[in-house]
C-alpha cells in the first residue's frame, strides 16, 4: 500500500535521529552535537520516563517513541483562530443536537488535566496540561443515541478523525482551549481542538467545527490516506 510521502519522510528522518541518538547515548563523541544540546537534554527525559507506567499497567512511553519536551506545529490547513467565530455543532446520532459557541463553550464545566501526546512520526510529549470541556460534558449534554457507536471529530476545510464512542467518551478526551496555561496558539488549532491522547494525534482534530455521533463508522481524513482506522500507539497501529 501507498503511504503518504511527507510523513513517510518526516518518520524516515525520525528514525535517522534516533539512531544516531542512541549511538552518541552509547558513549562517544558528544561534539558531534554541535548545535543538537536540546536533543540530548530531549532523550534524557525520554529515559526516565521509559522506566514509568500508567495507571492503565502499560508502559508510559508507547514502542517506538521518543521523548521532546514540547508539542511540535504538525501543519494542516488552519480555520479560523478567532474565538468569537467559533461554532461547534454537535449532532448526528444525539436526542439534544446544539451549537455551542464560544460562550457556550466557556459557560460549561472547564477542566483541566494533563496527558500525554503521542504523534505517529514518533515524538510524544508528556503531560502536556489541556484546559477545556470534557467529551463526557458534552456527551451528557447531547445525549448520544442507542445507535451511536464513532464520533467524528469535524474540522475546518474538511478535516476529519473517526474515533470509537468508547475512547472519544474516556476519561481523558476533551475539546481544549488552553494547553500548558496558554491559550491554544493558531498552530495547534486554536481555538479549540479536540484531545483523545490514548489514539495516536492525527485524532486530536484541530480548529474544530463539529462532533458527529454515527452509527457507522467513517475513515477521517488520513485514515482514507493509508493511517490505521484506530490508530492505538501500544500496538503500533501506525499505517492501516
Ligand atoms: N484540522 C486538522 N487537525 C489536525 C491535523 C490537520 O491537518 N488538520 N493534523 C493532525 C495531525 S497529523 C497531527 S500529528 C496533529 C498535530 O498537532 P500539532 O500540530 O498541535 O502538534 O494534529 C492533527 N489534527
Ligand atoms: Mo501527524
Amino acid at each position: 500500500m501507498k503511504l503518504p510521502d511527507f510523513d513517510r519522510r518526516e518518520l524516515e528522518r525520525l528514525h535517522a535521529r534516533r539512531d544516531f541518538i542512541q549511538k552518541a547515548a552509547a558513549g562517544t563523541v558528544l561534539t558531534a552535537f554541535g548545535g543538537g544540546l536540546y536533543v540530548l537534554l530531549d532523550q534524557l527525559f525520554g529515559n526516565e520516563a521509559l522506566a514509568q507506567t500508567r495507571d492503565d499497567g502499560r508502559e508510559r512511553v508507547p514502542p517506538g517513541q521518543r521523548v521532546i519536551s514540547r508539542l511540535k506545529p504538525m501543519g494542516g490547513e488552519e480555520g479560523d483562530t478567532n474565538p468569537s467565530a467559533f461554532a461547534l455543532r454537535v449532532h448526528g446520532e444525539v436526542e439534544e443536537p446544539f451549537t455551542l459557541d464560544w460562550k457556550g463553550l466557556l459557560a460549561m464545566p472547564q477542566t483541566t488535566r494533563r496527558s500525554d501526546v503521542h504523534c505517529v512520526t514518533g515524538w510524544s510529549v508528556l503531560d502536556a496540561e489541556w484546559t477545556g470541556v470534557t467529551m463526557k460534558a458534552l456527551a451528557e449534554r447531547a445525549r448520544p443515541t442507542k445507535r451511536a457507536r464513532h464520533v467524528i471529530f469535524e474540522a475546518a476545510h474538511g478535516y476529519s478523525a473517526n474515533v470509537p464512542l468508547r475512547e472519544a467518551l474516556g476519561p481523558a478526551a476533551m475539546l481544549a482551549h488552553r494547553l500548558d496555561g496558554k491559550p491554544l496558539a493558531a498552530a495547534h488549532g486554536a481555538p479549540v481542538r479536540g484531545v483523545v491522547p490514548d489514539l495516536y494525534f492525527w485524532k486530536s482534530a484541530k480548529w474544530l467545527t463539529g462532533l458527529r455521533f454515527v452509527s457507522r463508522d467513517e475513515p477521517g481524513y488520513w485514515e482514507r490516506r493509508g493511517y490505521h482506522n484506530h490508530a492505538d500507539p501500544w500496538k503500533e497501529e501506525r499505517y492501516g
